[in-house]
């Protein structure tokens, strides 16, 4: 209600004129002045607004608040990008679920901070993980793709010659460093000492074989003609003990296979049936290393692949029945080979040499002069071990043969050399690798040839001339 001046006076003067005190009168006149102040009510309409105007003074904390949120989110986004870029496929996953997170966390505008620091040490450690993987895939394919070159390659260069490459690089490589431009020969005779021994040729053999070179030749002899003379002796040497194998008519030939453990005696057997197969027919496996269940899987897998016929028993059965039953079966069948694989065995325990003589006289009772080759597998990385071993087991059975095992992952092949100086044995085969195909006739010769050849580079010793 408003009331304006002139109602007050008229209000006023009827106040009078009936009689009402002047107390009555003041409070008549205040609550007037107090109606009049509504009057700024009006001016309070657009105070109305304040309403509308109050939700904005929120809404700038709101907006800024998720401001620094989002700003935050991006920043590990873009300091993930690094990382994730890399993870590809694999790595979109986080980058877009992280998004999601920040857009949610807006909401409650403290804990954002908390909430938005996790995401970046989260992200951080993850795609490292994820950018190693891809990687490793990669890899892979090339190896995969890899090996059938190296396969392939292996008939340009000779087996033999890769599976010496060890031994020759060791040999050639102290070679070169002695027989320099201006070398006298007694510094030429010194290195090559130097270079038989570090091939694991032994001390004995090697003082013996440069011996003969220094008699052989004149004091003024060339580099060359040193090498060639030592060649020569290597040579002779290893041709001195080779003999051709036995003949075993028109029974089955049967070749047992002996050695210390591990030392390739299965793989030999399994190469050698391949190889046999080839040039004399089916072939007869004997499974004759019973210690272990697992000895005979190996084999019959071997067996399985090469296509020869194995003869087996239950682990822990007497190898001598096994070595008899696959003897007795090529003499039935008409069988022209038969491969006894045996338990690797110390040549310290008395008792299973004393097994393998066993198994000997068992086959040899069933068929005079069997066993008719008894190879000793060498582990060409044993070094002069090997002719302890050789001793032991010459010992047990007569030995006819070595067969070297991983010539090609040794660079002291030199061993064939020792082996046949001090036991007088043939080695008959040598194996250049863990394939049916890698396993080489020996020929001593073609030994010392290649021991001396030039590397693939064309590389060979110095043809400077001695004093
Ligand atoms: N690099 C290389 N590895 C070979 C060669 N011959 C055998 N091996 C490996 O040597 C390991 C042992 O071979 P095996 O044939 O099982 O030896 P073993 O003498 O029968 O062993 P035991 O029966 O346990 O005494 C295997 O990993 C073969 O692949 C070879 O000529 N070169
Ligand atoms: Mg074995």
């Amino acid at each position: 209600m408003i009331m304006s001046t002139s109602d007050l006076l008229i209000l006023i003067g009827c106040a009078l004129g009936a009689g009402v005190g002047m107390t009555t009168l003041g409070v008549l006149i205040e609550f007037y002045l107090r109606k009049k102040v509504p009057a700024p009510l009006p001016a309070e309409q657009p105070a109305a607004t304040p309403p509308a105007a109050q939700p904005e003074l929120p809404s700038p904390a709101p907006a800024a608040a998720p401001a620094p949120i989002r700003s935050e989110a991006e920043a590990p986004a873009a300091g993930a990008a690094p990382g994730a870029a890399p993870a590809a496929g694999v790595a979109p996953a986080p980058p877009a679920a992280a998004p999601p997170t920040p857009a949610e966390q807006p909401a409650p505008p403290q804990p954002p901070p908390v909430a938005v620091a996790p995401p970046p040490p989260a992200a951080v450690p993850a795609p490292p993980e994820v950018v190693s993987m891809p990687p490793t895939p990669p890899p892979p394919p090339p190896a995969a793709v890899a090996p059938p070159p190296a396969e392939e390659a292996k008939p340009a260069v000779s087996r033999f010659r890769l599976g010496l490459r060890k031994t020759r690089d060791n040999f050639m490589g102290r070679l070169r460093a002695v027989i320099g431009a201006g070398a006298k020969a007694e510094e030429i005779y010194e290195g090559l000492e130097e270079a038989l021994i570090a091939a694991d040729v032994g001390v004995d053999a090697t003082t013996r074989l440069v011996e003969a070179v220094r008699k052989k030749l004149k004091a003024n002899a060339t580099a060359d003609a040193i090498r060639e003379a030592l060649k020569e002796e290597i040579a002779a040497l290893l041709s001195s003990v080779e003999r051709p194998a036995a003949d075993s008519g028109e029974a089955p030939l049967v070749i047992m296979l002996v050695g210390v453990n591990g030392v390739g005696k299965t793989t030999t057997v399994a190469k050698l049936a391949a190889m046999l197969k080839q040039e004399r027919g089916p072939v007869i496996v004997a499974a004759a290393d019973t210690f272990r269940a697992a000895a005979i899987e190996q084999l019959e897998i071997w067996c399985q692949r090469v296509g020869a016929d194995i003869i087996k028993q239950k682990a822990g059965s007497d190898p001598a029945a096994v070595a008899f039953d696959a003897v007795k079966a090529a003499k039935a069948r008409g069988t022209p080979v038969v491969l006894i694989d045996t338990a690797g065995r110390l040549q310290t325990k008395v008792n299973l040499m004393e097994e393998l003589k066993k198994i000997a006289r068992v086959i040899g009772r069933e068929m005079p002069g069997a066993p008719h080759e008894t190879w000793l597998v060498l582990d060409a990385n044993t070094g002069q071990n090997a002719l302890s071993q050789a001793k032991i087991f010459a010992d047990a059975v007569p030995l006819s043969g070595v067969v070297l095992a991983k010539l090609d992952s040794t660079a002291k092949g030199g061993v064939v050399v020792a082996i046949a100086d001090r036991l007088k044995l043939p080695v008959r085969f040598v194996g250049v690798g863990e394939d049916l195909a890698d396993l080489r006739p020996f020929d001593g010769r073609e030994f010392a040839e290649e021991l001396f050849a030039a590397d693939e580079g064309g590389a060979q010793t110095g043809k400077s001339q001695a004093a």
